[in-house]
Formats: C-alpha cells, sequence, structure tokens
C-alpha cells in the first residue's frame, strides 16, 4: 500500500523535520481515544503507543502525541502495531486545562490551519463563553473562525451576527444550517489542499453534522438532542479526516470546561477594544476598578464599552493571573520529583 501523506497533511515543514529521523518512519496521528492512537503512514494505518522511554522522558501531558501530531515510529514486530518515538515540532496546537486533578494543559488537536469554533444559535449561544475560547485559540498559532450553527433555530441571526462581531473583533463568521443544502461550502474556503481544520464547541451543536457534510456522506455518528436541549457527548474521540478537496478536518468531543492558562497575549487579542482604550488611562498600570482618568470606566458610563464586556474581560485576567501561578508551581513540583526519581534510578545503577 502507497498512501499519499499530502492528502493528510504532509508539508514540506514536516518532511523536513523527519529526515533527522533516518530509521524511523514518518506518521501523522488520525485518532485518539485515551491512550490508544491511531496513526497514517505511507504504507497504511496503524494502532500505535509511545514508547517506553518516550513515556519516561514526558514531563507534560502535552507532551504526548495528539491528533494531527506529526511523529517518527517504529513499525513493531507484530503486524498493525507501531511505536511512537518522538512528535515533532508542532506548527500550532489548541490546548485546554485537562479534567481532573492534575490541572495539566491537554493539546485537543495539533498542527491546525484553522479553528473552527462553533456554537449554535439556540441556547447554546454564550458570548463569554465564545470570548473564552478566543482566547486560547489565538494563542494556538491557528486563525479562528466562528460558525454559528443551526441558522433554523435563531429568528434574529443579524442581531446575534452583530453581538458576535463586537465580542470577537476582526474574526470570520460564519453562519449555517443543515437544511440549507449549501450552507457548510463556506466552511470549504478554510480547508484547501494541505490546510487542517479542527471543530470545538459544546456538545449537539452539531460539528460531526457538518463534518459529514464534508466528507458527503454519515460517516461520523451524530446524537440526537436531549429534552433539555443540550448534546448527549455523542462524539467520543478526536478524529482527522482527508476531504476530497485535498485538506483535512478534526472532529473532537463537546467540550464540558475549558481551562485557561497563562495565555495574557490571547487575551489582549480578545479584548483588543478594551487594550486600545486603556492606552488613553492617565496611569500606566491602571487596573480600571476606581482610578482617577480611568479611560475605560469612563468608556463604560458614556456607553461605547457595554459593563458585560468590562467584566468578562475582569475575570478572564483574574483566571489567567491564577492559572499562571498554580502552573509554575505544579512544573516545579513535577521536575524536583523526575529529578529524585532519574537520581536514584542512576544511583542504583551503580
Ligand atoms: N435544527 C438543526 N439541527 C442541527 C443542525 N446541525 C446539526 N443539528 C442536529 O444537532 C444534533 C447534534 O449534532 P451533532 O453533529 O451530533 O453534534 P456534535 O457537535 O458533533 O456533538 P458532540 O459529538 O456530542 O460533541 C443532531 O441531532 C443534528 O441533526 C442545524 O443546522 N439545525
Ligand atoms: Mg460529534
Ligand atoms: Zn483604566
Amino acid at each position: 500500500m502507497n498512501i499519499d501523506m499530502t492528502r493528510y497533511g504532509l508539508t514540506a515543514r514536516f518532511k523536513a523535520l523527519a529526515l533527522e529521523y533516518k530509521d524511523l518512519m514518518l506518521a501523522r496521528v488520525i485518532s485518539q481515544e485515551k491512550s490508544l492512537y491511531r496513526i497514517i503512514t505511507e504504507k497504511g494505518e496503524f494502532c500505535a503507543d509511545v514508547s517506553g522511554k518516550f513515556r519516561y522522558e514526558a514531563d507534560l501531558a502535552s507532551d504526548f502525541p495528539a491528533v494531527g501530531d506529526f511523529v517518527m515510529v517504529e513499525i513493531g514486530e507484530y503486524e498493525g502495531n507501531a511505536v511512537i518515538q518522538k512528535v515533532l515540532d508542532r506548527k500550532s496546537c489548541f490546548v485546554r486545562k485537562a479534567a481532573g486533578e492534575s490541572r495539566q494543559e491537554q493539546v485537543v488537536a495539533a498542527n491546525i490551519d484553522t479553528l473552527f469554533l462553533c456554537m449554535a444559535l439556540n441556547n447554546d449561544f454564550n458570548l463569554r463563553r465564545l470570548e473564552r475560547y478566543l482566547s486560547i485559540a489565538w494563542d494556538s498559532s491557528a486563525i479562528p473562525v466562528i460558525i454559528l450553527t443551526k441558522g433554523d433555530l435563531c429568528g434574529d441571526i443579524a442581531e446575534k451576527i452583530t453581538q458576535t462581531e463586537n465580542a470577537a473583533l476582526g474574526v470570520d463568521i460564519i453562519v449555517t444550517n443543515i437544511f440549507e443544502s449549501d450552507s457548510h461550502k463556506k466552511l470549504l474556503h478554510y480547508v484547501t489542499e494541505g490546510k487542517t481544520a479542527a471543530f470545538i464547541g459544546s456538545s449537539g451543536v452539531g460539528k460531526s453534522t457538518l463534518i459529514n457534510k464534508l466528507i458527503g456522506e454519515e460517516y461520523l455518528e451524530t446524537g440526537e438532542i436531549g429534552d433539555d436541549g443540550r448534546g448527549r457527548h455523542t462524539t467520543t474521540r478526536r478524529e482527522l479526516i482527508p476531504l476530497a478537496n485535498g485538506g483535512c478536518v478534526i472532529d473532537t468531543p463537546g467540550m464540558r470546561e475549558l481551562g485557561m492558562w497563562d495565555n495574557a497575549d490571547g487575551i489582549d487579542k480578545t479584548f483588543a477594544d478594551i487594550e486600545e482604550i486603556s492606552s488613553y488611562c492617565r496611569f500606566r498600570d491602571c487596573t480600571h476598578t476606581n482610578e482617577k482618568g480611568c479611560a475605560v470606566l469612563e468608556a463604560v458610563e458614556n456607553g461605547t464599552l457595554s459593563r458585560e464586556r468590562l467584566q468578562s474581560y475582569r475575570k478572564l485576567n483574574c483566571e489567567t493571573e491564577y492559572a499562571a501561578d498554580s502552573k509554575s508551581y505544579l512544573l516545579n513540583k513535577e521536575k524536583k520529583f523526575k529529578e529524585i526519581a532519574k537520581y536514584n534510578k542512576s544511583n542504583r545503577k551503580r
């Protein structure tokens, strides 16, 4: 079998990086469910796991392969199995705080060009959540595009678009509706040959439905909506799928929570309007809470800036500061443990 890896988004950048590993084969991670990976190589698809050495040397959850990663593998003795030895340097990645105690960041999708941030135009519509997604998206190095799904369920689309535009300055917005035969085609513009796009958003907004439309068949399972109007977490694994036009899409399970890490840059971009107004504050370190000569508070007073927007800006900033603290704490703690373990091990050998 000879698979054309360019159909799976292989570019010159990763071909060049792979040259360094002469004995290993280049692959892309196409699905992940817990620690079980599927990868695609020139020789076809394989199940894969990371090597023992890889596991030992990995410091963080984000060091492990994720869907979309280009990896270097060894094809195992057993047919159909491969061992991942190395993750090639990522071009971009969308991360979120992992569920559970560790609060480590988890890579949702790697090496993506476009991030489709999906939000339904029914009761899923929530601008504050969108702002959170956006601030992480800006840190991912991928370009965010907002998809407002289920246009058929909304009576005031124009108003919703205006609200979205105000919360997401300069970001493209697309409205879709599965009952219109062509509305999904607007997405193809962002997933051209060699490009990869990931679909992110709450459960039930219609991510898998849109991808099925792009593929042209009912490939992915899609879910019925519960009585409460919410989705049911139909998709359980992340999966990369090549499209006929030469691009790739990644489906992801609906997200329950989205953590914030120390991505102050992303916040600046999401709230570029507030950052700009604040350049007129009298004090450089103005916190926009009660200072004299604060241009941000003045903007709220005279109505050019909404109070809610300032509130979500404050809230995000707060969480980010907290996250930055706990992250460096965890990193240090983990590093210490690793050092002790390595030290003990080398002592044992002697
Ligand atoms: N009315 C309406 N329903 C839609 C539209 N798009 C998708 N749906 C329905 O929404 C339900 C959920 O769609 P899915 O594609 O499974 O949603 P998902 O985002 O993949 O959900 P998870 O896999 O749980 O994250 C299905 O019953 C779809 O038929 C739309 O444009 N309008
Ligand atoms: Mg789905
Ligand atoms: Zn101020």
